[in-house]
């Protein structure tokens, strides 16, 4: 269905539904191409609502075949059906119960929204409005009903049917070939959390008993044969579970958990009901196939899903205005998660690291918004990294500011009044502001103001009186002040200040509540090195002079390791904003480099993960998004490979003692905990620098890890060094690896994804003969990811082309896909938003091709949203 004009949704028109569906009974018979869909609706009057309004069912390329009302055949002229909504004129001012049948070719539906197959198997995906392309429904978050489901198919097809809730009935229809199974939840929900899967799915199992004491039967169900990469999926499961009640006092509510894996999905994973729909990226895991990234990313999503069932299904939103309730909420959890079963500051390095590369990006380009947005026209084009990402730091300033106690408290109490409910953030603050007596409604504004806030800061030491004092200014343009939570403490030459005192920091934390104040510290003898925004407390843009000196004093003194790491992060970022404003590509690392050799000698050993990250540059986009304008990315691509070069000369001979000391012992069984995950993550940093410095040696040690290595992201190290060293090594690599993995789909996309970001003008000529590989298909969401979705976010100077081909590129895609996929082709057109920071002659050639992509006759309305507002901002 395509939409002419988009029609813009907003906050402030919302009022609740004219009508309630309090129960739904669903019976579903799967075919291929014909799947009959019948609905039978208790319908009631809703007392918030307007009396005697109509009854407007939303739809989404839906085919009517009945409908009735108590029993009786509806006269024609008292409804209208189209495919978009199925209208009752003057409904009944009582319950009644309205029967509906519709009929759907999964096969047919491309768009990877409602019920569809993937692979052979039967799935749905329902959020944000995909309910509506299965049946016509009130399909709004604040419709809640409780849901008994029939489904039947072909026993040969499908023999695992899957519903949301517990399992009450299954068997035969007899003479026919067909059985069906019906599940009933219990637990009235919105039709977003509706799922069903019908398959032929092998899976792995486990028992779980919860605090309550009641048994759940776990699941985890994946293509036959692969039942052994869902091992460590099917762990994370139950560690979540096991978490969830231990820190947040949350057990789970059904006597069955299903977790399916599909291979053609729009996202990451969908929450629904007792019956969790993965991409199958995130589910399947072995040695053999598997990154030591994807195995934190299952954990990850793995939790991020099951916690949903609290934050999200539970207590669910009101609107989607609300997103951010459910999924920053979400994220927050599955970030302490993480935090809990790693190390939490490696963990909160990566955290930020995402946060400043997407959502600081995000909110200092087009589509910038507010965590919760006051309109949109598609709200599929809302799942943000503002909404998800700066909506869990929001969270955590919470936290912060609230403390550990009253924090507990005020998640007990939303849980415990908004149990049931579909509810907003207001009711969230609200009880924070209930249990711990503060009035937070300066603090609600960070949901209501996009853009980066930044933090000002000077310092001035007065050595007479022994007084230092940090004088704060903020500002966010066309935004009030906003509360926030500065972690901070003062650094002297050989260690951390302790002796400081100012009683406006208390545990460590200074709130600064207006738009600037001043803080003084007593008993500081000599002038401090201040370390701010310790853990990265807020998600704001720090400014202060510091010379590399003090910056490299932290590095070494700070007690905060978050602060450590962004230290050496921002001596490199001076070094290579600077390098990049020359046409010179050779770099001095000077004291950076000391620095970091004095580092490893100490500490490497110690903490592999975070040495790693330490010795770790900043990517292009975030080099890009410091300099701010008039970008020009082959310049940022010169000047970070020289600093590679430099530091990997400066020190090399380390770096190979590194490597040596790291390597697993030979035979060595894998694991992929962060401590092991850690030793790898070093080593291969370190060859990373050695190759930079010395690519014929670089390319040699490369080689052989490739060919010795026992784990994938070794192996996948190796060749990702090696894709950046022309010649015939790499050819060789990359054709072995594309063989040895023919049958490895999700493997091939690993490859995909790195012949796709390799900085040379022949990589677009590379993607136009990927896409011609076997194992390609523009159908596949995750093969376009990342072919497509590579090149386009990690390949700067490639997609940013001066000739504008590369742009070129991703336009055809979009344009390819969006018909077919909407969704997935106003993703990549992201890639877009940051196109008024380059330099003049690529921004005008960004423009032209934006502007042609909008020209296009019966754009969907995902596309045209994200063009239109690309080229607006
Ligand atoms: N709630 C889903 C995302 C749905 C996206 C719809 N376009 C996954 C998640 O955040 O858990
Ligand atoms: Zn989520």
């Amino acid at each position: 269905m395509r939409t002419e004009t988009p029609q813009t949704i907003r906050l402030e028109d919302y009022r609740p539904s004219d009508h309630l569906i309090d129960r739904v009974e669903l019976d579903i018979r799967l075919d291929p191409h014909a799947t009959r869909v019948e609905a039978v609706l208790a319908v009631r009057p809703n007392p918030e609502g307007v009396p005697g309004a109509p009854l407007a069912l939303d739809g989404d390329d839906l085919a009517l075949v009945a409908v009735e009302l108590d029993g009786q055949r509806l006269a024609p002229d008292a409804y209208a059906a189209s495919p978009s909504g199925l209208i009752l004129h003057a409904p009944p001012q009582r319950p009644f119960v309205l029967r509906v049948e519709t009929r759907l070719d999964p096969s047919a539906n491309t768009k990877l929204m409602g019920l569809y197959r993937s692979g052979g198997v039967y799935c749905t995906q329902c959020e944000a409005d995909g309910f509506r392309r299965i049946t016509y429904f009130l399909d709004r978050p604040d419709v809640l009903s409780v849901y008994t489901t029939r489904i039947e198919a072909e026993r040969a097809e499908a023999p695992v049917l899957l519903g949301n809730g517990n399992p009450v009935e299954a068997g035969d229809v007899p003479g026919t070939g067909r059985h069906f199974a019906v599940w009933h939840d219990p637990h009235p929900k919105p039709a977003y959390l509706f799922a069903l899967v019908g398959g032929n799915l092998g899976g792995v199992r486990t028992t779980f008993t919860t605090m309550e004491g009641r048994e759940v039967a776990v699941g985890v169900h994946v293509e036959p044969g692969k039942e052994e990469r869902a091992a460590y999926a099917l762990d994370a499961v139950v560690r979540s579970m096991r978490w969830d009640e231990e820190v947040f006092g949350r057990a789970y509510d059904l006597d069955v958990f299903n977790v399916v894996a599909v291979s053609d999905f729009n996202m990451g994973a969908m929450e629904n009901k007792g019956l969790n729909i993965f991409n199958d990226k995130y589910v399947l895991a072995s040695p053999e196939t598997a990154t030591d990234a994807d195995y934190a990313h299952i954990e990850a999503i793995i939790a991020h899903e099951y916690f949903h069932n609290w934050s999200g299904n539970r207590v669910t939103c009101r609107d989607w205005f609300q997103l951010c309730l459910k999924e920053g909420l979400t994220v927050f959890r599955d970030q302490e998660f993480s935090s809990d079963m790693r190390s939490r500051a490696v963990h909160r390095i990566g955290e930020v690291r995402t946060l400043r590369a997407r959502q600081f990006t995000e909110d200092a380009g087009p589509l910038a918004h507010p965590v919760r947005p006051r309109q949109y026209a598609e709200i599929n084009n809302f799942y943000t990294a503002t909404v998800y990402e700066k909506g869990a730091e929001i969270v955590r300033m919470l936290k912060t500011l609230l403390g550990e106690a009253d924090f507990g408290a005020g998640m007990e109490r939303y849980f415990a009044d908004n149990d049931g409910r579909a509810a907003t953030v207001e009711d969230f603050l609200a009880a924070f502001a209930a249990v711990s007596g503060r009035d937070l409604a300066a603090f609600a504004q960070w949901y209501e103001h996009p853009g980066t806030p930044k933090l000002a800061v000077e310092g001035r030491h007065d050595a007479a009186s022994a007084r230092y004092t940090l004088s704060f200014r903020q500002d966010l343009p066309n935004g009030p002040a906003l509360p926030m939570p500065i972690a901070l403490g003062l650094v002297g030459a050989s260690g951390a200040l302790d002796g400081a005192v100012c009683e406006r920091v208390r545990d460590g934390v200074f709130v600064l509540e207006g738009e600037a104040d001043a803080i003084t510290f007593a008993n500081v003898p000599e002038p401090p090195v201040p370390s701010l925004l310790r853990g990265f407390s807020a998600p704001v843009r720090l400014e202060m002079a510091m010379d590399d000196a003090d910056r490299l004093t932290l590095l070494r003194h700070d007690p905060d390791p978050f602060n450590r790491w962004h230290a050496a992060q921002s001596v490199a970022t001076r070094l290579l904003v600077d390098a990049s404003a020359t046409a010179d590509a050779r770099m001095e690392a000077g004291p950076y480099a000391e620095a970091l050799a004095a580092f490893l000698d100490a500490e490497a050993l110690s903490d592999p993960a975070f040495a790693a990250l330490v010795l770790s540059l900043p990517g292009e986009g975030d080099i890009a998004n410091e300099i701010a304008r008039n970008v020009d990315p082959d310049a940022i691509h010169r000047a970070r490979t020289g600093l590679r070069r430099a530091l990997g000369s400066a020190l090399g001979t380390r770096l190979a003692g590194l490597r040596d000391s790291l390597a697993d012992a030979p035979g060595a069984p894998f694991s992929p905990d962060a401590a092991s995950a850690g030793r790898r993550a070093l080593r291969n940093a370190a060859l990373d620098l050695i190759a930079a410095a010395d690519p014929e040696a670089g390319a040699a040690l490369a080689e052989r890890q490739l060919t010795e290595a026992a784990t994938m992201t070794d192996r996948l190290a190796a060749l990702g060094i090696l894709s950046l060293i022309p010649g015939a090594a790499r050819e060789r690599a990359v054709d072995g690896f594309g063989e040895r993995y023919a049958a490895e789909p999700l493997v091939l996309d690993k490859w995909f994804a790195i012949q796709a970001a390799i900085p040379e003008e022949a990589t677009l000529a590379r993607i136009a003969r990927l896409k011609g590989h076997p194992a390609f298909a523009m159908t596949n969401p995750n093969r376009v990811r990342a072919l497509i979705g590579a090149f386009a976010m990690g390949n700067p100077t490639q997609f940013a082309r001066a000739d504008g081909a590369g742009f070129a590129l991703l336009a055809d895609t979009v344009r390819a896909l969006d018909g077919t996929n909407p969704q997935i082709a106003a993703k990549l057109l992201t890639a877009f938003g940051s196109w008024r920071m380059l330099e003049p002659g690529r921004a005008a050639a960004a423009r032209g091709v934006l502007e042609a992509i909008r020209s296009i006759p019966n754009l969907s309305r995902d596309v045209a949203d994200i063009v239109g507002r690309t080229l607006a901002g």
